[in-house]
């Protein structure tokens, strides 16, 4: 057994003029109390440390102070260190700015010694780049963000990690990706509006899209899959909560129940993706095997059962 027990922090609204050190106090609460309940990693949501920006259109270098360009910086070093002090992993959705002066959607893996495990770059990036009039808000992520261009995984927390962001997880390939390289935790952070401007008959169908896609993933690919949302009302727009802890079998085993700040704890046994990545889902046995030997190459990851 590989037991891990995992936190999803889900955050409520972040206001525009809230500043980091007050965002910080909240994921300081929320780690000491996934830590109280012996979370070894807490999963925040995507966009952690600010309101969700895009949901208005400005220019550029008005929107710098939403990005960070170091991590930690000044007012996350104390997340850092608190982690450290407890022994505690965690992933931490944000806006990157690099030196270079590229703009991502971030999320920050960090191990329980406090090393940073790896940094994922949100690969969908949803939504428009130029200000559309018609919406009732903007969702200008392509404004904000460029694109990342894989999806990595890691061997963390004595497993295999990966990571994915909002949209990424509505795609068959962001699990697969990763499930092909032996992915047996998938780590997401989401902010996702109730009100879909571009098809409003979705809106009633958010909470059943956001569960259908994580069950999905995570049964597809025998992994574990934690989503964790930024929700409730925020600056005016009405978001998802619904966080969720789901097993390789696709049942949801911890909930968020609220859309505020609040945390799902579950332990889960690593070792139980192999009931389904060594039966139903044995890529090497039941794949075509030219399609799989095709995707290996593409991955360049070869992953014969027995290796993972
Ligand atoms: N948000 C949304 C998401 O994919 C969206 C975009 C909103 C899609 C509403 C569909 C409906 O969950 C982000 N940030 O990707």
């Amino acid at each position: 057994m590989r037991l891990l027990t995992v936190a999803a922090a889900q955050m409520g609204p972040i206001a525009a003029d809230e500043g980091r050190e007050a965002v910080v106090d909240r994921l300081l609460a929320l780690m000491d109390i996934a830590s109280e309940r012996g979370a070894e990693l807490v999963v925040y949501p995507e966009l952690a440390l600010t309101t969700f920006f895009p949901r208005w259109h400005m220019e550029l270098s008005e929107a710098n102070h939403y990005y960070e360009t170091e991590m930690p910086g000044p007012a996350t070093k104390v997340l850092f260190d608190e982690a450290k002090r407890l022994g505690i992993g965690f992933c931490l959705g944000y806006a990157s700015l690099t030196a270079e002066g590229r703009r991502f959607n971030v999320y920050h893996l960090v191990d329980k010694t406090g090393e940073t495990v790896g940094i994922f770059q949100k690969v969908h990036i949803p939504g428009h780049d130029e200000y559309e009039s018609w919406r009732e808000f903007q969702h200008a992520e392509r404004h904000y963000f460029e694109p990342g261009d894989d999806f990595p995984v890691w061997r963390a927390f004595d497993g295999i990690v990966g990571m994915a962001i909002c949209n990424d997880r509505r795609w068959p390939e962001t699990y697969r990706v990763m499930g092909m390289q032996g992915a047996e935790l998938i780590l997401i952070g989401y902010n996702t509006p109730l009100h879909y401007d571009p098809d409003p008959t979705q809106n009633a169908l958010a909470g059943f899209h956001n569960a259908l896609v994580m069950q999905s993933g995570a049964y597809q690919n025998g992994a574990f899959v934690v989503g964790v949302a930024k929700g409730g009302i925020e600056e005016g727009v009405d978001s998802l909560a619904q966080s969720m802890i789901v097993a390789p079998s696709g049942q949801i085993i911890a909930q968020c129940i609220t859309t505020g700040d609040e945390v799902a704890v579950a332990t889960i046994d690593l070792d139980f993706t192999k009931t389904y990545k060594h039966t139903l889902f044995d890529f090497a046995k039941y794949r075509v095997p030219d399609a799989y030997r095709r995707i290996t190459e593409q991955t360049g990851v070869e992953l014969p059962p027995e290796k993972i």
